[in-house]
């Protein structure tokens, strides 16, 4: 075996947990893309992805992943290059994926609803030499977008377009006699995920091959998946859940059928479920919540559906009751974390924990600490924040060397930001966080971020962002503002966001004027006190 060339600002496992890792089976040594060419081989003809009126068998999907990989190394792209993909639920999401694994580049993987800020930022950090996008989707045109990222990030040297390319290449025209290639080594970065939940800018999270393949078969395995599985992408297969949890790339493994929706509203998806026979997916709790709604006056017949996932946020036990009376299938609750750690209840635990807990971790080997503010242990039973390390769990954030001084213990703990308690059958139940992230029904919106954009209009003199109570969402944003001269209203302030191309979940849902912030002690915002003063309606 070739010894891995490390990718320069990732942190990898000291030896002694690799080296364990690699003895207990976690890390079998393979890459993403054989996993692709072993199903290939076994069932050439069977149908991997379906999108739309297009249906690609696992051959004609791994011919393309071998032709594109080839195509995309003679335009220069070369091992650990980082390609910046910012795709929607589309079946060359896949071959992409596919041919930048096998040829070893790293695919940053950017949500669909991201827009310049975030695009640059990504582009930047990760130093990406392409950028691949759709022409439009839902109305947006990603060329304008990509004029700007070109002209922003000077390590950029390809834009890659599906659809009418422009001035821009189509990626329909990478295409090359299938040959061989350097291939990446399985201790590699094979991907960069998005952080959902850290201060400051977003970060990036490196996967290895091994970590990776642990994460997707080990939850194909304990989410029942098999030849016979059609998986509905209802969510952007570019969030970790839908890609991997077990996901596109789980179904892919165990030989299943993905089917791709351009959306996850009901209208789509149950069109599809009911045409396709869709037998598992998953959502997050307000999606669930729309579908239970949408469910009771559709005529599409669900009856094929097997398993509902959900997870992303806390979803409420009464919506969890609803579930498989409803939607006639089993619910699989999962609280996990692009950073790694996946929880998941399991298919023979009784209802009491299906529909109250957040299920236990995947692996017998991912490490599992409660602490106090102090990093103590908390007692068995009682709430503190989550600390994690494990095989699949990072080490450190790309690139990011300060944050990571803090964002881990000094023994390698990832500091997941989220309260739980344990119970004594090994499940969690997530209470809340510590973190300073708005999840707006999975959604997770870095208030730090938010903040500093509000902070450059003008008639801002000081913001804090808390998260209010929401039926649906489970929570929703406000935006406490001092003002400077005249108060600006919700309008002005989201106009300037989507100026400054902010992704649209990040807007705050409501303004709040404030003459004053409560400060703790120390003379930080008491975000606590600010919360509870809001939802009290008192200013
Ligand atoms: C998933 O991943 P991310 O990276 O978007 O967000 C992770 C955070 C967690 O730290 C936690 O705060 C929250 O999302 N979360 C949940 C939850 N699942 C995630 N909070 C309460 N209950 C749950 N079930 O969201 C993610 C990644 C893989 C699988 C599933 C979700």
């Amino acid at each position: 075996m070739r010894k891995a060339v490390m990718l320069d600002g990732f942190t990898g496992w000291p030896e002694e947990f690799a080296a364990r890792y690699r003895e207990r089976g976690y890390w079998p040594g393979r890459t993403l893309g054989s996993l692709l060419r072993e199903q290939a081989r076994m069932r050439p003809a069977h149908t991997a992805v379906v999108d739309g009126d297009r249906r690609w068998s696992y051959h004609e999907l791994d011919e393309r992943a071998d032709r594109l990989a080839v195509g995309l190394h003679a335009l220069g792209i070369a091992p650990r290059d980082r390609v910046l993909v910012h795709l929607p639920n589309v079946a060359e999401f896949l071959a992409l994926s596919f041919a930048l694994f096998r040829l070893g580049a790293i695919p940053v993987y950017a949500l669909p609803a991201h827009r310049e800020t975030e695009i640059v930022h990504l582009a930047r950090l990760s130093e990406a030499v392409a950028y691949v996008a759709p022409d439009t989707h839902l109305g947006f045109d990603h060329r304008p977008l990509a004029r700007i990222v070109r002209a922003q990030a000077p390590a950029l040297r390809h834009v890659l377009i599906v659809g009418d390319p422009a001035e821009f290449t189509a990626l329909a025209d990478l295409d090359a006699e299938p040959g061989p290639l350097p291939g990446p080594d399985p201790a590699d970065v094979a991907l960069l995920l998005l952080s959902g939940g850290t201060t400051g800018v977003p970060k990036l999270i490196p996967r290895t091959h091994d970590d990776y393949v642990y994460n997707l078969s080990a939850s194909a395995e304990v989410t029942g998946l098999d030849t016979g599985t059609r998986y509905l992408a209802a969510l952007p297969v570019a969030h970790n859940f839908p890609l991997a949890c077990p996901g596109v790339l789980g179904t892919l493994y165990a030989g299943g059928t993905v089917v791709l929706s351009p959306t996850p509203s009901p209208d789509d998806a149950f069109r599809l479920i009911e045409r396709e026979r869709v037998t598992v997916t998953a959502l997050v709790p307000p999606l669930a919540l729309l579908w239970l709604e949408a469910a009771d006056w559709s005529d599409a017949d669900l009856s094929s559906l097997q398993l509902l996932q959900v997870g992303g946020a806390r979803l409420k036990p009464d919506t969890a009751a609803r579930i498989t009376p409803t939607l006639g299938c089993r619910l699989q609750q999962v609280f996990g974390m692009a950073e790694g750690l996946l929880n998941f209840t399991r298919q023979d635990d009784p209802e009491e924990l299906v529909l109250h807990t957040q299920g236990r971790p995947l692996a017998a080997d991912d490490e599992l600490r409660i602490v106090d503010a102090d990093d103590h242990e908390v007692a068995p039973g009682g709430v503190g924040e989550l600390h994690v390390r494990g095989p699949y769990t990072l080490r450190g954030y790309y690139r990011a060397e300060v944050h990571n001084r803090t964002a881990f213990t000094p023994d390698g703990y990832y500091r997941t930001g989220d309260l739980v308690r344990q119970l004594p059958s090994g499940d969690l139940v997530v209470e809340g966080r510590i973190k300073d992230v708005i999840n707006r029904g999975g959604d997770k919106v870095p208030v730090e971020e938010v903040e500093n954009h509000l902070l450059s209009h003008p008639a801002v003199h000081d913001v804090a962002i808390v998260g209010i109570p929401d039926d649906t969402l489970g929570e929703r944003s406000c935006a406490c503002v001092i003002a400077r001269g005249t108060p600006p209203t919700r309008a002005e302030l989201n106009a300037h966001l989507t100026g400054l191309g902010l992704a649209a979940f990040k807007l705050p849902d409501r303004i709040e004027m404030v003459d004053s912030f409560p400060r703790t002690a120390l003379g930080k915002v008491n975000k606590r006190e600010l919360a509870a003063l809001i939802a009290g309606g008192v200013r």
